[in-house]
């Protein structure tokens, strides 16, 4: 009998330290006092460990800062983005540099919280700009991962995210865009295509300037005017708002 209640205590004990170390996304890794940003794993559903980036520090408004669940980054051109349906649905690349956290990891992310977005910017001459959603979330699968994105303010790169508000994923091996030909295939990303796009995040990266092929690069159109520049970095990420 004391073995069995040891056991109990024992399990009663494990149980309440993983609910409590048991974060559902960076916003409750930050409210749990760490300040620092880097890797850090959620549970975005339930019992599976999700690998993320947490940025914990940003400039703006105070209760804009920390608690950010990155599930978007380029930086380096190390990580290949051209990547078919079950690839973007699970996520892939690597947290400690280039990577997409999945979209079934953002609709678990979004179905239950609100959420705002921010999109980061930087070229390859050190310019820097951003630009911010108030509302930001995606659909279950059986919609096609529609995005919903609205409530823009600029950060000095304009809005070229509004734009695909209401609009299912694509990737090469799924057209789910309003175009007639194949937005992904087209433009070599997977991303919420319409017919097709004012930003091309998961495209190719360019190293800068190149004009060769129309639209293929990591572009974010209202900044540079042009679809010919790829940034040197773009980092997409996510914050629970009250
Ligand atoms: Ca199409």
């Amino acid at each position: 009998m004391a073995i069995v209640l040891f056991l109990a205590t024992l399990l009663s004990a494990a149980l309440a330290s993983d609910c409590k170390s048991m974060p559902f996304d960076c916003s409750d890794i930050y409210k749990s006092g760490e300040t620092l940003s880097g890797i850090y794993t959620i549970y975005p559903a339930g019992e599976t460990p999700v690998w993320v980036y947490c940025q914990m520090v940003s400039d703006g408004k105070d209760e804009d800062k920390g608690g950010w669940t990155v599930f978007q980054r380029r930086m380096d051109g190390t990580v290949n983005f051209y990547r078919p349906w079950r690839e973007y649905k699970r996520g892939f690349g690597n947290v400690e540099g280039e990577y997409w956290l999945g979209l079934e990891n953002l609709y678990q992310l979004t179905r239950h919280k609100k959420y705002m977005l921010r999109v980061d910017l930087e070229d390859f001459e050190g310019r820097r700009g951003f630009a911010q959603y108030s509302s930001f979330s995606v659909g279950c699968e059986c919609e096609g991962y529609k995005l919903q994105v609205s409530g823009f303010t600029d950060g000095g790169a304009g809005d070229s995210l509004s734009g695909h508000d209401d609009v299912k994923f694509s990737t090469f091996d799924k057209d789910q865009d309003t175009y007639e030909k194949n937005c992904a295939k087209e433009f070599l990303g997977g991303f919420w295509y319409g017919s097709c796009h004012t930003t091309n995040p998961n495209a190719v990266y360019l190293w800068g300037e190149d004009a060769t092929h129309h639209a293929i690069g990591v572009s974010w159109y209202s900044w540079k005017g042009t679809h010919a520049v790829s940034m040197k970095t773009i980092s997409m990420k996510i914050k629970h708002v009250s």
